[in-house]
């Protein structure tokens, strides 16, 4: 047999210790020039390791859940002008690692980011991971195959999924161990994660919830036969509604919500917005930037609202990112609004109208709609009088904002007409009690009856 030339891991950019999620070749199989070898899935992208040269894949040095960085090598490869002859069926023992090929860089891997398309919620910080290898430790350039702890290793305990099927499993606390994938190799498709709720759901296993939830013993969804009863046209949801469905039906089923309704005499203010948007005339500035001042006022004073749940702990965030719920023709977004504390209302307002604009155009990317601390959701534009926002989690409150209104006012001798903000404030009865959310509302309020209360 003509000398073995290895294929390594090419440079992957800053990724170490990738795990190996998928073979794509066997010994024996002939492979083209840029064929992926072997596909690696980082936190941020799958990637295929490509055969530098057309020949034979005479040995596998990797196995699924092996953790490779560059220089690894993955296989060693006959070259296609020495490897004239037919490959051999098996072979019988694994030649000794051949020398690093001296010139032959490694070509670049065909990196495949996962779509950044708009997700609705942000993702938890770093969740839990499947099982990965025992050892952390990759092959170097010189060093024979790592062994690993085979039990934790079995190709069937690693579930095959790309980075964004896994966020989206983690979001919804689903196990991907429990998933059984139908795309090609097994892979597990986001689709398929649906498929296993919805299963779970109509009472088919419940998917277990990240921190120990249990399942919902819930009876089947009613299958009924519409068109029985008159004409009917199926449409299918949009990407951002399955996924914003998901995640809303998650967050309403787990956690206790409880909405506290408060009005915020907003008469003044009014007349400040007003006298602003006339000397900013390419500026549009509406309620919506004083409400997210008033909000980040309201996170400091109260900083449990500004939290996550992590476990038994309470994540206490020292930086006021507010997302707002954005309507679209696909429908809803949460695009994020950083250091909403460190920014002018004219430059939020300027901000805001940035992030809608991008939200209709579809440009939101998945980094856009990270790290959110508290979220607005304003259907001040439409109308209504109050609602019951759903939280966007992994926070633990939410403001819903409805029409303003003129309304008559007892001042204690007479009424008097005032303008009237109906806020509605959803949170997460397990880190809030009733007391701090009427708090946290009658101190918006008071925020937005006289703004000069933020300069304090
Ligand atoms: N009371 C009275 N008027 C209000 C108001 C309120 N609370 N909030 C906004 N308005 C007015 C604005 O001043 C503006 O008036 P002009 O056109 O005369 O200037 C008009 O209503 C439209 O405002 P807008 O909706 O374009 O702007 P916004 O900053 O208030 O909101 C955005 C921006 C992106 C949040 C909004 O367009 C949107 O998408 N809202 C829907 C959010 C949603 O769907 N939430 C539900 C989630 S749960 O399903």
């Amino acid at each position: 047999m003509a000398e073995l030339k290895e294929a390594r891991v090419p440079d992957i950019g800053d990724d170490k210790d990738v795990p190996v999620i998928e073979l794509l070749v066997q010994p024996g199989d002939v492979v083209k020039k840029d064929q992926g070898l072997v596909t690696l899935e980082s936190d941020k992208a799958t990637m295929e390791v490509p055969a530098p040269f057309d020949g034979i894949v005479r040995e596998l040095k990797v196995k699924v859940g092996d953790e490779l960085s560059e220089g690894s090598v993955v296989a060693l490869i006959e070259p296609a002008v020495a490897a004239a002859a037919p490959p051999p069926a098996k072979p019988a023992a694994a030649p000794a690692p051949a020398p690093a090929p001296a010139a032959a860089p490694a070509p670049a891997a065909v990196a495949r980011p996962e779509s950044a398309a708009p997700a609705p919620a942000p993702a938890p910080a770093k969740p839990a991971e499947a099982p990965r290898a025992a050892s952390a430790e990759a092959p170097s350039r010189s060093s024979p195959p790592v062994s690993f702890d085979a039990d934790a290793l079995m190709p069937a305990k690693v579930p095959h999924a790309s980075p964004a099927v896994r966020l989206f499993a983690r979001e919804l606390g689903v196990d991907l161990s429990q998933v059984t994938g139908s795309a090609r190799a097994g892979r597990i498709s986001k689709e398929d994660v649906q498929a296993f709720v919805k299963s779970a759901l109509a009472g088919g296993g419940a998917p277990r919830a990240t921190g120990g939830g249990g399942g919902l013993d819930l009876i089947p969804w009613p299958k009924v036969d519409f068109a029985k009863f008159g004409p009917v046209e199926s449409k299918p949801l949009s990407r951002i509604q399955k996924l914003s469905g998901a995640n809303l039906a998650r967050n309403w089923a787990m956690i206790p919500h409880v909405t506290q309704f408060d009005d915020a005499d907003i008469t003044e203010m009014e007349a400040f917005r007003k006298k602003l948007g006339e000397e900013n005339k390419d500026t549009k500035v509406t309620p919506l930037v004083f409400l997210i001042k008033a909000a980040v006022a309201a996170l400091k004073k109260y900083p449990a609202f500004n939290a996550s749940l992590d476990g038994d702990n309470l994540v206490l965030k020292k930086y006021f990112h507010i997302g707002i719920a954005v309507d679209t023709p696909d429908g809803l977004v949460v695009p994020v609004i950083r250091d909403a504390d460190r920014k002018g209302l004219l430059e939020l307002a300027k901000e805001l109208g940035e992030i809608s604009a991008k939200a209709r155009d579809k440009k939101l990317t998945s980094a856009d709609m990270q790290g959110g601390c508290f979220s607005i959701s304003s259907l001040g534009g439409i109308g209504g009088t109050a609602f019951t926002p759903i939280i966007n989690a992994p926070e633990v409150a939410i403001l819903g904002v409805s029409r303003s209104a003129m309304k008559p006012v007892w001042n204690g001798k007479d009424f008097d007409a005032r303008l009237m903000l109906p806020l509605s404030l959803s949170y997460d009865h397990r880190v809030i009690d009733g007391a701090a959310a009427a708090r946290f509302t009658a101190y918006l309020a008071q925020v937005l009856g006289d703004l000069r209360r933020l300069l304090l």
